[in-house]
């Protein structure tokens, strides 16, 4: 049968492992013939959302767009893997009902396959990879996800890893396991 588009949709604090486990999934999905498309911040908030700073408003519109393309894209048959903070429940909310209400021809609404990649805070702070949580607890960035901005957790994500307990390789194999029982791949 012809391969079914869907998004899995990361959320999760900066530095919590979103891309790198993003990007060992699209390897793995590359391994076993699937094409998917990652949308993270390189090649979204450079190009497309280059007029969005992280104000609640520009966060809200980042995340809408990002929602259109996925559904575009899982509407092409392709698999969409999307790595953004998506800080914001409703926003969250509103990629969902895009995928749901997104048959045109009758189809079955599109997979939307929330991944919460879970980490505390403590962690993250302690990776900081680029040094921005320093400089969010210096007051040089200000409305930084987790310090001085919200991070609303999801309530029931499909899928739950813990990147500080679980190696990379576990956290895709969680979620390929998933995605093989629901029939997706
Ligand atoms: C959070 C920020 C901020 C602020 C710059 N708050 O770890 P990173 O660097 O590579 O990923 C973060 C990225 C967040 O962009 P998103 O598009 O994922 O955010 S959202 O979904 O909330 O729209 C971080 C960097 O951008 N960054 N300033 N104030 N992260």
């Amino acid at each position: 049968r012809g391969q079914r588009g869907f998004t899995v949709w990361f959320t999760g604090l900066s530095a919590s492992g979103k891309s790198t486990v993003a990007t060992a999934l699209e390897q793995h999905l590359l391994h076993i013939g699937l094409a998917s498309y990652r949308l993270d911040g390189d090649n979204v908030r450079f190009g497309l959302n280059k007029d969005l700073g992280f104000s609640e408003k520009d966060r809200n519109e980042n995340i809408r767009r990002i929602a259109e393309v996925a559904k575009l894209f899982a509407d092409s048959s392709t698999i969409a893997l999307t790595s953004f903070i998506s800080p914001y429940r409703a926003d969250r909310q509103i990629a969902r009902d895009l995928h749901a209400n997104a048959s045109q021809g009758g189809d079955d609404p599109l997979p939307f396959i929330e991944v919460f990649v879970d980490v505390p805070l403590e962690e993250a702070e302690k990776r900081d990879p680029k040094g921005l949580y320093k400089k969010a607890r210096a007051g040089e960035i200000k409305d930084f996800t987790g310090i001085s901005a919200p991070y609303e957790a999801p309530e029931s994500p499909e899928i739950t890893i813990r990147t500080d307990q679980l190696s990379v390789e576990e956290c895709v194999h969680k979620i390929v396991a998933y995605l093989a029982e629901k029939g997706l791949i």
